[in-house]
């Protein structure tokens, strides 16, 4: 078998499409233009092309944006005083503080004092919370982009046997709470695989789905792979390459090459799940501006 490419540039493009759409629509009937702020602590370089990214799927949608840097040197005490007056501003829809952090602040800590009616990251526990008892809530931006891949394609989910390897709280906790529900668009019986796990193979070769997030160049060979399966590639890692004009080259979790000949469907890295990260989290963005998610108090 040779593997169908899951392209996700082409559906972010899509995605975007429609949702320039809405945002035209919504400033047209009067309403003011949604805007996202983003926090970066330091200069971390995958962090600044990540918002980059986002940054520039703002402008192309008509999402209003800009990012606050604060040294990596910011107090605790600091950081939570911006994004206290970023909760207040009645001018900003949605706030994101880019992860991860330098080591001397709590990411939990930070997260937990965004207002989470302005959270699109989804990673408040008030809508992480939501998410696991079906509560209309902003879904995790990664888990939600491949959940618009398989409807894209129409990739069931149903009854199907997915295995999730990484346990982290941006993408496998969320994505295994997705995949496992039974009132959402899940309904998959759900495996997490994690650090701990023994004997890895044993799970991932049972996976009708498997999705990878564990950081970790080539952690999944083609024998850990069920012949047949769907293989979502989370992982996104920078690899040392002279021959390309950045000195690096982006490799996923998973042995694309040989993967590719025994799964029916495979994602590329790059230009699979990342762009569809950031195109959803353009339409939570959206959600925050109309308060579709929570209702003014
Ligand atoms: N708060 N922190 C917060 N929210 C997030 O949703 C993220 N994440 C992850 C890291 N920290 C975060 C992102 O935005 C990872 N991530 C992300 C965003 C975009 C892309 C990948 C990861 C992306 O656009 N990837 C491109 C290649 C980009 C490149 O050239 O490096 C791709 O085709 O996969």
């Amino acid at each position: 078998m040779s593997a169908k490419l899951i392209d996700g540039k082409k559906v972010e493009q899509i995605t975007m499409d429609l949702l320039k759409k809405d945002v035209e629509n919504w400033v047209e009937s009067g309403n003011r233009r949604p805007f996202l702020k983003v926090v970066q602590v330091g200069t971390d370089p995958a962090s600044s092309t990540y918002i980059g990214a986002k940054t520039k799927a703002c402008n192309k949608v008509g999402i209003q944006t800009d990012t606050t840097h604060l040294p990596d040197t910011v107090s605790a005490k600091e950081l939570k005083a911006a994004i206290r007056s970023f909760n207040e501003d009645d001018k900003i829809d949605g706030i994101l503080v880019q992860l991860p952090l330098p080591s001397h602040l709590s990411s939990h800590d930070v997260i937990e004092s965004i207002d989470h009616r302005k959270d699109v990251d989804g990673f408040h526990p008030m809508n992480v919370g939501r998410l696991t008892v079906d509560q209309p809530t902003f879904p995790s931006c990664t888990p939600a982009g491949i959940f618009e891949l398989f409807r894209y394609y129409s990739i069931p989910v149903k009854s199907k046997h997915a295995v999730v390897v990484g346990a982290s709280n941006i993408v496998g906790s969320p994505m295994a709470i997705m995949l496992s529900r039974e009132n959402s668009s899940g309904k998959a019986t759900t495996t997490i695989c994690h650090k701990f796990t023994r004997d890895l193979t044993t799970h991932t070769i049972s996976a009708d789905i498997l999705v990878v997030a564990a950081g970790q160049p080539n952690l999944i060979k083609p024998e850990m792979v069920k012949e047949g399966a769907v293989v979502i590639d989370v992982g996104i890692n920078r690899i040392a390459d002279e021959t390309s004009e950045k000195g690096y080259k982006l490799v996923g979790d998973c042995d694309f090459e040989g993967i590719r000949k025994k799964a029916s469907w495979i994602t590329p890295v790059p230009g699979g799940v990342g762009p569809m990260t950031v195109a959803m989290l353009m339409k939570n963005t959206l959600l925050a501006a109309k308060k579709s998610i929570y209702f003014e108090n």
